[in-house]
């Protein structure tokens, strides 16, 4: 599989983006190659630069539930893009797509939308802060939701102490107002709000960037009793779980009932979209209705929102059962593939992560003890066998309406090759 034309646009990208990029993970660098540079996507699959066809298990991160290119999505936005792209002023669409999403969220009874994940997470966190009147935030280790400042923030010196800066540039001031505390952890989050009475308890509602690290039974329901007793509000973050793993997303399987959710991903279709949901009360309280300032020129885009209603027409319920089923069949063909292994697969419909380790895996600490060399190796000759999962230990899988048994097949049969690889390089080396 000749990867020259990646390799010559690569070296061009270097030059005028940073990384050669313009979104880090994709660098690829996590796995220890260079990237592909992608030429189309069809349904499940991918077709590189080189003319190489990928079985695509990234699926732009999400977004691509429906597949990549599906007739429906794109008849959609071509018919809307002939109509012009962007007014600068309210249409229809938006109306009906804040319509669809409060039949399947009810908590979401009024919409804000804006252009990605991140926007929506910042809204959402300012919104909190002028409804409480309080400024700390709790969030979680490995739990992400966009690179606003005041969420780039890692744990500070002792268990639910105030935040350091989890990049440059974020202003020391900034990462204080923040808590991280680890994942699934009851006393620490206890901890953290008793001693910092926060605006709100920030949590994706099925975390999927430390890997798939499900809520343990009854945290969610424990962030819900902690927001409700102190008075902070919940932000439940649904920018990857939202209309993928239920028609109402992750509060729909837990009945679990935010005071706000952040959207994005699946909102869009596969365009850039984001969205934060609840009561008409606190969402009144957003500019112009409110004082609280939020804007965008491109919120809430004709196209975006033409793809993001046409993907949403999809998921009925036997799209549901769709994804279900092909997400049992891999994260069972990936186990099966992975015997012998320190491997642990851990799944919800319509997302998985392979783990290198025995697992299982309920915070970053244990997503971070993972053999990330092995994890990288194992990566790498998916690759060369027509596989592209996603590049990093710490991400999930995204299966779609376009996969099929068939699909599994060959990313199963891919798996054993590199799993039969990582045996050999281990007794080569015994
Ligand atoms: P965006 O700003 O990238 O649209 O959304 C941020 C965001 C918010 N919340 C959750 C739970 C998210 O997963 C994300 C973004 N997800 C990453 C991948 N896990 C996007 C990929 C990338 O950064 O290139």
């Amino acid at each position: 599989m000749s990867e020259a034309r990646s390799a010559e646009l690569f070296a061009r990208a270097g030059a005028v983006l940073p990384g050669g990029v313009n979104s880090p993970v994709r660098a690829m660098r996590a796995i220890g190659r260079d990237p592909l540079f992608i030429a189309r996507g069809e349904g499940a699959e991918i077709v590189d630069a080189d003319g190489n066809r990928y079985v695509d298990w990234v699926c732009s991160w999400g977004p691509l539930v429906a597949g990549h290119a599906h007739p429906a999505v794109l008849d959609a936005v071509i018919a809307a893009a002939r109509l012009g792209t962007t007014f600068g002023a309210p249409t229809e669409g938006e109306v009906e797509l804040a319509e669809e999403v409060r039949r399947r969220m009810p908590a979401a009874a009024m919409l804000r939308m804006t252009s990605s994940g991140t926007e929506a997470s910042m809204t959402a966190i300012r919104l909190a802060r002028a409804a409480t009147g309080r400024e700390a935030i709790v969030k979680f280790a490995g739990a992400y939701h966009g690179h606003a400042d005041g969420l780039l923030a890692d744990a500070g010196s002792g268990l639910a102490t105030a935040g350091i800066p989890a990049s440059p540039g974020v202003p020391q001031a900034v990462a204080a107002k923040t808590v991280t505390i680890p994942w699934n952890d009851p006393a620490a989050l206890g901890e953290a709000v008793e001693r910092h009475r926060p605006a709100a308890i920030i949590a994706e509602g099925l975390p999927a960037n430390m890997g798939l690290v499900p809520p343990a039974d009854g945290f969610l329901e424990l962030l819900r009793e902690h927001a409700s007793s102190s008075g902070a509000l919940l932000v439940l973050d649904e920018v990857i779980s939202g209309f993928r793993v239920a028609r109402g997303g992750v509060q729909e399987l837990a009945g679990v009932v935010p005071d706000l959710v952040l959207l994005g991903k699946i909102l869009g279709g596969g365009l850039p979209a984001g969205a934060v949901g609840g009561s008409p009360e606190l969402m009144q309280l957003l500019a112009p209705a409110g004082d609280v300032y939020q804007a965008g020129t491109l919120s809430g885009n004709p196209l975006a929102v033409a793809a993001g209603r046409a993907t949403l027409e999809l998921l009925d319920d036997g799209a549901y059962e769709h994804l279900a089923r092909i997400t049992a069949l891999l994260a069972d063909g990936l186990r099966a593939a992975a015997a012998g292994h320190p491997v642990c697969v851990q799944s919800a419909p319509g997302l998985l992560t392979v783990f290198f380790s025995e697992g299982p895996v309920r915070s970053l600490e244990q997503a971070k003890a993972c053999d990330l060399g092995a994890h990288a190796t194992w990566c790498r000759a998916l690759l060369a066998s027509g596989v592209y999962p996603p590049p990093s230990q710490f991400e999930a899988w995204f299966p779609s309406l376009a996969h099929t048994p068939e699909h599994v097949e060959r990313t199963v049969s891919a798996a054993e090759t590199a799993f039969a690889g990582l045996s050999r390089a281990r007794r080569g080396a015994a």
